[in-house]
């Protein structure tokens, strides 16, 4: 039976029970994936993390292990929430197969979340333990977690799966910083926690248009479903080798068809915390990765740089692009600089996902974000009344359908905004549909600044400015910029007779305050008013446009 978690939105059982009659809802969950995967393919290699390698029954195993760990000595049950912080590499994977394992519920923050976040984040899943690693990118992740730990009482304790401690590691036979793989090597495996379909997989983070962040609640059954659709789609088996190089708990690399299509397909998975061209081309050539998902950014850096000429790219098959609009310009590029498809996906951690075909024409490739997965996706394009447009205008993208969420995990009031009566989410994104259901994205009216696929609310930065002692008000807006698309740009008010303070000391200020790295403005811009609507409502629209001149001093 499903273990209800209070603050999950339902699907409506009708709808439910005919997603269910369709076939999308097959009854199968992530530790269902990842046993068949060990039980069919055992010696192939699912995880390839530098000069590591685990295959399918290692990962098995080893999951299964881990999960006594986490049970045993953390006390982590059926249906609790376990925030995961950690980057790239094979324990990532471990870690969310063992809490599957236990039917416990993975919180996916990226490492450049900082307390602000975190905190927020472990408050509203009332999170039970925090899995990190000592340090990541030189930044004490340990000490981070205790300090959230610290302030949330529902957490009440943190794994450090680099460091897990001496007299455990000690009794477990292993040794002091030996990383959780050695340490749970000789533990039993955990026994089989019943596990129902309609539990709650794993939560995810929304971009967000708000002050905090709001928490995507996916079941296995929607969230399978897009897997093995996005698998099928992106032409994924046996052979593939999906690189990720891109931060791996972003919906994006988990699911589309990401880490989770990977082990459906029975392919293998490359890790990486190097994204940079050497680093991630450089794998492609070692491990002769079939296909890459990536931001227009990361995209634009491979393209610009020596190794798209010299490095062996000929085993890729698909380069996906997606997370933020990728210009014609660079789409053009990429074909012919990798030898390979071009994919784009413009997706969403609250759902819907459409992808361009592998078979399509060049053009739909070049200036179309895709098509949805589902033919049980309803997406409706409509206008400031939710009035359908006509096809082939613009208009505010609403979606509902097999994996698309009914509300967000314990926001009633945001909901109510955020969703239609009749259940569809407003995407907040503005696009033109083709007589074929393909999509373009031509905007957005959200409040929201999207860094290159990294998504910002810049309420959330503006608070963050205005507990700032010399700041009066402020006003973050994005401002256009060739690669990462949009940057963050603050527009500070001073208060009377302060002097302007230099850009590194607010940003080490806004460090303090714990707003995570990629939130942080890239441009502050000191002014003696902020441009006003009529209402009296800071002008956004404007200050967007104006021109990027003025920056703080460095
Ligand atoms: C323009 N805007 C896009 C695109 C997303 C696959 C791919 C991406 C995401 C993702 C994801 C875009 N062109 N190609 O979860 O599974 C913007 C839109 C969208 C928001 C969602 C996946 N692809 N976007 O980016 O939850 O504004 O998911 O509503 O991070 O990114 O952001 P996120």
């Amino acid at each position: 039976a499903p273990l209800p978690i209070d603050g999950v939105v339902p699907y409506p059982p009708e709808v439910a029970a005919h997603y269910r009659a369709a076939g999308h809802w097959t009854g199968a969950t992530l530790d269902g994936l990842l046993r068949e995967a060990a039980a069919q393919e055992p010696q192939q290699v699912a995880v390839i993390d530098g000069e590591r390698a685990l295959s399918y029954r290692e990962l098995d195993e080893l999951a299964g292990r881990a999960a006594t760990l986490l049970a045993g000595r953390h006390g982590v049950a059926r249906g609790e929430r376990v925030l995961v912080q950690l980057p790239n590499v094979a324990e990532f994977v471990l870690v969310v197969f063992a809490l599957a394992r236990l039917g416990a519920v993975p919180v996916l923050t990226l490492p450049a979340h900082r307390r602000s976040d975190l905190r927020h984040i472990a408050q509203t899943a009332d999170a039970v333990l925090i899995v990190t690693r000592s340090v990541i990118a030189g930044f004490d992740h340990g000490a981070l977690a205790r300090e959230v730990q610290g302030c949330v009482p529902s957490v009440h304790g943190v794994l450090l799966v680099d460091d897990v401690d001496a007299d455990h590691a000690a009794s477990a036979g292993g040794r002091r910083g030996a990383g959780i793989v050695e340490v749970v090597r000789p533990l039993p495996e955990a026994p089989t926690v019943p596990v129902s379909p309609a539990d709650v997989a794993l939560l995810q983070l929304s971009g967000g248009t708000t002050g905090t962040p709001k928490l995507i609640a996916r079941t296995h059954d929607d969230y399978l479903y897009s897997v093995r659709e996005s698998a099928r789609i992106c032409g994924l088996g046996r052979h593939s080798r999906l690189l990720a190089a891109m931060p791996i708990a972003h919906n994006f690399t988990m699911s589309s068809p990401g880490v989770l299509g990977v082990v459906h397909a029975r392919g293998t998975l490359v890790l990486t915390q190097d994204p940079s061209p050497a680093g991630a081309l450089g794998l492609v050539e070692r491990h002769r990765v079939t296909i890459v998902p990536t931001v227009p950014p990361l995209v634009i850096a491979w393209l610009n740089s020596a190794q798209a000429a010299t490095a062996d790219l000929t085993s890729l098959e698909v380069v996906q692009v997606g997370g933020a609009k990728l210009s014609r310009s660079v789409a053009e590029r990429i074909e012919p600089a990798f030898g390979c498809r071009l994919q784009q996906v413009f997706g969403m951690a609250e759902g819907l996902v459409n992808y361009t075909r592998l078979d399509d024409d060049r053009e739909t490739v070049l200036s179309t974000q895709g098509l949805r997965i589902s033919p049980d996706d309803d997406v409706l394009v409509v206008d400031e009344r939710d009035r359908p447009v006509p096809r082939g205008t613009a208009g505010a993208l609403l979606t509902r359908g097999p994996y698309t969420i009914r509300g967000y995990f314990r926001a009633p009031e945001h909901n109510a905004r955020a969703f239609t009566p009749d259940g569809f989410y407003r995407t907040g994104d503005l696009v033109v549909e083709r007589e074929d259901g393909y999509l373009t994205v031509v905007g957005r009216s959200k409040d929201q600044i999207n860094r290159g696929g990294e998504k910002i609310a810049p309420e959330e930065v503006e608070n963050a400015l205005l507990a700032h002692p010399d700041v009066h008000d402020v006003s973050v807006t994005g401002a256009p910029d060739e690669v990462l698309g949009e940057r963050v740009r603050a527009h500070v008010v001073l208060r009377d007779g302060a002097a302007p303070p230099r850009a590194v000391e607010l940003r080490r200020f806004l460090a303090a305050h714990g707003l995570a790295t990629y939130k942080t403005p890239d441009v502050f811009a000191f002014v003696e008013a902020l441009p006003a609507t009529g209402v009296g409502k800071v002008d956004r629209r404007r200050l967007a446009s104006a021109p990027s001149t003025s920056r703080g001093r460095a």
